[in-house]
């Protein structure tokens, strides 16, 4: 059993969890290594209301001087948002390092998934999650955040997979994990800025309530790991998909050429393909993941009527 006095739930989460209310997990690296200040703070914000405009309750988490929040004051998501890329980006590995040391902390999609477990939270949304790197059959070089979905009780909402990543093998490494992964409204698993990867999806639903149904059938067996669900980005927002493309084969160039590994990679990715398409790409980030939200607090209410 995990020693809850290491975590701090908010009221406003405790009560929402106490009554059976619906909650969603927000991921914390998003703001500190995903996005520039200040268009961090105002999305991070901007998601948190999106979900109460919803019905649920937001839960933002991250490390604040050695304890993990679940659900966050404003201030302290202002300083996690201001520091950015100085907070440690933390996922599974790092968390016993970081509470031991007191230190500040950005969770990525496996901390954030491990602690909102934790306080029973069962639906959690991002941007996009982290996968197999290309290349990555040779550099090992797999996110945390797809073990996470093999063990963690927790629904992961996301636009999918950024193709800075190889995505038919993420796919591959989620089956072997015993992730369901269902694309919505979709047969296509889609690739963050574009709904297209060429890739199938695993599994198809077309409501909040199917989804639902899916993540509590996983449940009620017992089989113990999360599920994700894959939300195509709005069509009128979808980047100009030659665009970004073509930064990101800029980007994996110069990480390639800069010797970027470990877990600064994803985040090296990420700040090239922003700047390299003029920030374009930041404003079709900023969609899908409110967009994400309010598919994710659907589903979060279809799961609490489910479960009441
Ligand atoms: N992909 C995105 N945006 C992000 C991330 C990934 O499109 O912000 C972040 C998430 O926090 C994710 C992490 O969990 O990067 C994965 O990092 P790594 O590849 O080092 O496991
Ligand atoms: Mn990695």
């Amino acid at each position: 059993m995990a020693d809850a006095r290491l975590i701090r739930v908010s009221p406003e989460v405790q009560a929402a969890l106490a009554e059976g209310r619906p909650v969603v997990a927000l991921e914390s690296t998003i703001i500190s290594h995903g996005m520039p200040w200040p268009d961090n703070l105002a999305t991070a914000l901007e998601v948190e209301g999106v979900v109460r405009d919803s019905g649920a309750t937001p839960a933002t988490i991250a490390i604040i001087e050695g304890v993990p929040h679940i659900g966050m004051q404003r201030a302290q998501l202002e300083h996690i948002a201001r520091r950015g890329t100085a907070v440690q980006k933390v996922s599974r590995r790092d968390l016993p390092v970081v509470i031991a040391k007191r230190l500040d902390g950005a969770t990525t999609v496996s901390a954030t998934a491990a602690l909102a477990a934790l306080a029973g939270i069962q639906v959690f949304v991002t941007g996009g999650i982290g996968g197999v790197h290309r290349g990555g059959e040779a550099t090992m070089d797999v996110s945390a955040d797809l073990t996470e979905l093999g063990r963690t009780p927790v629904a992961v909402v996301c636009a999918g997979a950024k193709s800075i990543l190889d995505i038919p093998r993420t796919l591959e490494v989620l089956e072997t994990l015993g992730v369901p992964v269902a694309a919505y409204g979709t047969d296509e698993f889609p690739a963050f800025f574009t709904p297209r990867s060429g890739c199938q999806a695993p599994a198809r639903v077309d409501s909040p309530k199917e989804a639902a149904a899916l993540l509590d059938a996983g449940r009620r067996l017992g089989l113990g790991g999360g599920m994700l669900l894959a939300v195509p980005i709005p069509a009128d927002a979808a980047a100009e998909g030659a665009e970004v493309e073509a930064a990101i084969s800029t980007a994996l160039r110069e990480a390639e050429e800069r010797g970027v590994k470990g877990n600064q990679l994803t985040p090296f990715l990420l700040e090239r393909v922003r700047t390299l398409t003029g920030g374009r790409s930041l404003a079709a980030n900023i969609r899908l993941v409110k967009n994400n939200a309010a598919v994710g607090s659907a589903l979060a209410t279809e799961l609490a009527t489910l479960q009441r």
